[in-house]
């Protein structure tokens, strides 16, 4: 294998238990124990974090803080408290850009680091990782896992090999020995479902798939086949191997999700079981981006394909599900001519806000990345199982009821 080789070196750091390590720092007395973020026993909350004393029980995240309790009755438990952690987010990120242009945040507590052009200046590449890693220690009293490699995917699953405050530096040639001989499951986007049907084939380990004849996978896994195999490669989704700094980063202009209908329809409640659908597929799409839109746009298709859209904007960011579909239908009642039938129906979000743009304002931010409410508590949740289980697990009832209807 020799096509992964992009004579760079990347770095991945993630900070290790992010949310409860913040606590166990501006708390001494909890330092050393169990600490799980999330809500407090008695709260309908899950688990955000838990530090790694609590780990030792089981307990990970999304996890409901009942069975937590459960499972570690000891544990202290705390609120969330979104406005620290994105403090401390902006704060790693004014130390990360020091030892490099090129840095890219991916959430909240990670980055990748193009330090290709930093090794000359500042040192080799492990002095580079020491000094990243004294700094966050000393100005703000965490620590990291740090990993170094040719590229993205394997900086990332090597930041993740010697997790709490590791360091773990894979040179081009130590690519076979070290990553490929890694299981499959290491790998962004190879679930329990795929890892199953990879060892079943008698792939498993990466540098297997890797070597996989593309054909092969395809059969498998369709289109996700070619996609899984560049993963394992280095490649990453959509070729992108480059690091995108921060001013550079462009988010998409716009999220939307479109569907046409089986059979043209001018059945109101129809129309809108599909139009809340496409406000949850939308609205998990940009919550998975830690967005939020000043706009949404409504498409309405009709029988002799003539095409209509209407936009409307407001004064705050929208991201939740139910507002998606409050706005979309108002506008489809604003703009539906009842004498025609409805062959497609789209919703589009633009004026995107990033919890990492630095213009928007601070209180929205918080709110984009950490949804604080009960039912906005819901989304993660939401989210995820949505992830795991596919898109059609959970519904809004609505949804349900003509899915039911239509079986
Ligand atoms: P992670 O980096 O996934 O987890 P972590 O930093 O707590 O622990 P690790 O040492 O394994 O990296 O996520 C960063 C923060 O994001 C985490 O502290 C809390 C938050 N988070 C949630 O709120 N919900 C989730 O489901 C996950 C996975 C993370
Ligand atoms: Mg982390």
């Amino acid at each position: 294998m020799s096509g992964w080789i992009n004579k760079k070196r990347i770095m991945h750091i993630d900070m290790d238990a992010f949310f409860a390590s913040i606590e166990q720092r501006d708390l001494p007395s909890i330092k050393g124990k169990p600490v799980i973020v999330g809500g407090i026993p008695g709260s309908r909350g899950v688990v955000a974090t838990c530090s790694y004393e609590a780990r030792k029980s089981g307990i990970t995240s999304g996890m409901p803080i009942s069975e937590a309790k459960k499972r570690c009755p000891k544990a202290i438990f705390l609120r969330t408290y979104g406005k620290k952690y994105l403090y401390t987010a902006w704060q790693l990120l004014e130390i990360w850009n020091r030892f490099t242009p090129l840095v890219e945040p991916v959430s909240i507590d990670e980055a990748y680091l193009d330090i290709t052009g930093s090794i000359g200046m500042l040192g080799n590449e492990e002095k580079i990782a020491l000094l990243i890693k004294k700094e966050i220690r000393e100005k703000l009293k965490l620590t990291c896992s740090i990993g170094i490699a040719p590229n993205k995917v394997f900086a990332k699953i090597a930041s993740g090999l010697q997790k709490p405050d590791g360091l773990t530096i894979i040179k081009d040639d130590e690519v076979d020995k070290i990553i490929f001989n890694l299981p499959v499951s290491k790998l962004w986007g190879i679930g329990k479902k795929s890892e199953k049907v990879l060892n079943r084939l008698g792939i498993k380990t990466i540098g297997e798939l890797a070597n996989t004849p593309t054909k092969v996978l395809k059969q498998w896994f369709g289109i996700n086949g070619e996609l899984i195999q560049r993963i394992a490669k280095g490649e990453e989704k959509n070729k992108n191997i480059e690091i995108i700094p921060l001013d550079k980063k462009e988010h998409e202009k716009s999220i939307g999700n479109e569907h046409t209908f089986p059979e043209d329809t001018d059945s109101i409640d129809y129309i809108f079981s599909e139009l809340m659908n496409l406000s949850q597929k939308t609205g998990k799409r940009l919550r998975e981006k830690r967005l939020g839109a000043k706009t949404i746009t409504l498409k309405l298709r009709y029988k002799g394909f003539f095409t209509t859209t209407h936009q409307k904007s407001f004064p705050n960011f929208i991201y939740k599900d139910e507002e998606i579909f409050f706005h979309s239908k108002a506008l489809f009642n604003k703009i539906y001519n009842k004498k025609e039938k409805i062959r497609l129906i789209g919703i589009s979000l633009s004026s995107l806000l990033s919890i990492f743009d630095t213009s928007g304002n601070p209180s929205i931010q918080k709110e984009l990345f950490f949804y604080n409410s009960k039912t906005e508590r819901l989304y993660p949740v939401l989210d995820s199982l949505k992830e795991r289980f596919g898109e059609k697990i959970i519904s809004r009832g609505k949804v349900l009821q003509y899915a039911y209807k239509n079986i």
